[in-house]
């Protein structure tokens, strides 16, 4: 077995996998960035090495950091985690070739499946049909309009070398095909450095449906069940389930051999995703994930199977004991995400921030996997899960309850969180009825009302300022809102616009006194006043690049410029004072 595991990531995967290893008596290294000294992933693990730097290039993608550390603690072994180094075939062969275990597939296995049409081809030859479409690289428009024209409009244009959702044009008639090939493979290139595109039919109303499978070095691979993540926006995924809600038991069964067959086809090792859309009874290979998954709880819960466990077995060359028909699956699971998201009127704005109150739900079929506690701050730097919050039920329905009932037990206060956007899903008809699709999020369900709930606790309206407190009224308790005039406190409004767009901006307002704060860590990008200048109050002063958006901070009372202390480029903390109005 393993003796020892470096965990290169952090949040909450890497907790996630520090459990597991000391139930197996595995010891732990951690790495953290200088602002994760203090993070959960280091206060659980057996050892720790800091990583120096701040943003995720400086600190957790520093190849040569985290060499010296696995040569340090003497980590026989590394789990990437998902995200940063876990698609990364220059990380696995650098680990590798000096003797250390990469706990993931190997690097041909990944790069098989890294890019759309070598996936596609290795799916085809296995036998598994992606969307009916053409595996090569389009050479002119002409070529989309004959397609259209036999398969059926409308058409997609996919960015060979892309992923995400970036770079997939949809083409509804023939007249469109030019402009929006020209317009994808400019997409292309500058996303993704290659502008190679391929046209395949477009489905109107898919499900996203992934089928998990772990697969040993022993030529053995498993199906383990189907997740429907088509709750998703934006290509975020919202809410992940196991099983998929209507989905015949014979389609199940035929996607997990099509999920084996690919497996098989590209020669993977350990646990991996094979990812379908899933229409009108048919299921289409989309591409494969070589990695662990956000959303691998639900399919422990069903199955009872520790993925993790299971991962380090496999990459220490043990046989997986289990054969297909022993995998049973039992129940119901469903997972939320809660992101530090602001998610009012739909527009899921970053929310970093310190939890200053978390309290987590407990209970009957719950779990909860988050990479925080009361306390710790969530960086602008990285991701912004919190964690996830999973219930199991005997049923759909039971589980989805369960949920709900989690959820209204949680309390997190001192950044928003995306729960009231996972309630609004989880309580919404359509879902229920397990009616929804990729687009359902975006199109169909309506989060005007939505508002966030724990953002530092008060949340703003025309001057006044909220603040949540319990009162006794006659001997019942009762959870009051107070509406009370702002400057009775810190005030923080942050919408959301892309530094790109002109105009607009995001308003932020600073403390109240003639001090103009910053409420958030940032790059002033441009100082909009100069001494000796008189502003009004609600005049921007500074304009922050936070979170990658711009924020304008503005004057809270009018007066004189009487100091400015910062310059275009300069980098601030929270509650730095920038300037100084007399
Ligand atoms: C599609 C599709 C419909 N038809 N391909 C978007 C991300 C990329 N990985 C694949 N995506 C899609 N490909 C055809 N031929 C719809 C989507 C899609 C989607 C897929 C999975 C999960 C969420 C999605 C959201 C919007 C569109």
């Amino acid at each position: 077995m393993l003796k020892k595991v470096l965990i290169a990531n952090r949040g909450e995967i890497a907790v996630r996998v520090i459990r597991t290893c000391r139930e197996m008596g595995i010891a732990t290294v951690a790495v953290y960035s200088e602002l994760d000294r203090d993070a959960m992933h280091v206060r659980l693990a057996d050892e720790a090495y800091a990583l120096g730097g701040q943003t995720a290039a400086e600190s957790y993608l520093n190849t040569e950091a985290i060499l010296d550390v696995i040569e340090r603690s003497g980590a026989d072994a590394v789990h990437p985690g998902y995200g940063f180094f876990s698609e990364n075939t220059d990380f696995a062969r650098a680990i590798t070739s000096r003797g250390v275990t990469f706990i993931g597939p190997p690097p041909e296995a990944i790069e098989v499946m890294g890019d759309k049409i070598s996936s596609r081809l290795a799916a085809e030859a296995a036998g598994v049909e992606g969307v009916p479409g053409r595996s090569q690289t389009l050479v002119d428009a002409q070529e989309i309009i004959d397609f259209g024209n036999e398969f059926g409009w409308p058409v997609a244009i996919k960015a060979a070398y892309g992923g995400g959702g970036r770079g997939m044009k949809v083409v509804k008639s023939a007249d469109q095909a030019a402009e929006l090939f020209e317009s994808a493979q400019r997409e292309a290139l500058s996303y993704f450095g290659r502008d190679e595109c391929y046209v395949e039919r477009y489905l109107t109303w898919p499900r996203h449906i992934e089928m998990q499978v772990l697969a040993d070095t022993h030529g053995n691979v498993l199906w383990l069940g189907e997740r429907d993540c088509s709750a998703q926006r934006r290509h975020q995924k919202l809410i992940e389930e196991s099983p998929a809600p209507n989905f015949p038991d014979a389609v199940r069964q035929a996607m997990g051999e099509a999920a084996v067959k690919v497996s098989r086809a590209c020669g993977y090792v350990n646990a991996g995703t094979v990812e379908f859309l899933f229409q009108d009874g048919e299921f289409f290979f989309l591409e494969m994930n070589t990695r662990l998954q956000v959303e691998h709880p639900v399919t422990e819960l069903v199955t009872g199977l520790d993925l993790v466990e299971w991962q380090l077995r496999i990459a220490a060359g043990e046989e997986l004991t289990m054969t297909q028909d022993s995998i049973e699956r039992k129940g119901h699971a469903i997972e939320v995400r809660i992101n530090a998201e602001d998610p009012t009127a739909g527009r899921f704005t970053p929310s970093p921030g310190t939890l200053t109150r978390f309290s987590t739900p407990d209970g009957p079929g719950v779990r909860l996997d988050a990479g925080y506690a009361a306390g710790d701050t969530v960086s602008q730097y990285y991701d912004n899960l919190i964690g996830k919050l999973i219930a199991w039920g005997p049923d759909r329905d039971r589980a989805r309850r369960r949920l709900l009932r989690a959820i209204s037990e949680t309390v997190i206060e001192g950044v928003a969180t995306t729960l009231p956007a996972d309630i609004a899903i989880l309580e919404h008809p359509d879902f229920v009825a397990g009616e929804h699709s990729t687009k359902w999020v975006e199109e169909r369900l309506d989060l005007s009302s939505i508002t966030a709930t724990g953002s530092t606790g008060v949340a703003e309206e025309a001057g006044m300022v909220r603040r949540d407190v319990t009162a006794e009224v006659n001997g019942r308790r009762l959870n009051v809102s107070l509406w009370l005039p702002e400057g009775s406190g810190t005030v923080v409004a942050v919408g959301g616009t892309k530094p790109s767009r002109r105009g607009g901006g995001n308003h932020v307002k600073g403390s109240g006194s003639g001090d103009v704060s910053v409420p958030m860590q940032g790059t002033i990008v441009k100082v909009a006043v100069e001494v000796g200048q008189s502003v009004e109050a609600g005049e921007t002063i500074v304009i922050l690049e936070a979170m990658k958006m711009e924020n304008s901070v503005l004057a809270e009372k009018a007066g004189t410029i009487k100091e400015i202390r910062v310059a275009a480029g300069d980098s601030v903390s929270n509650g730095d004072v920038v300037a100084v109005i007399a």
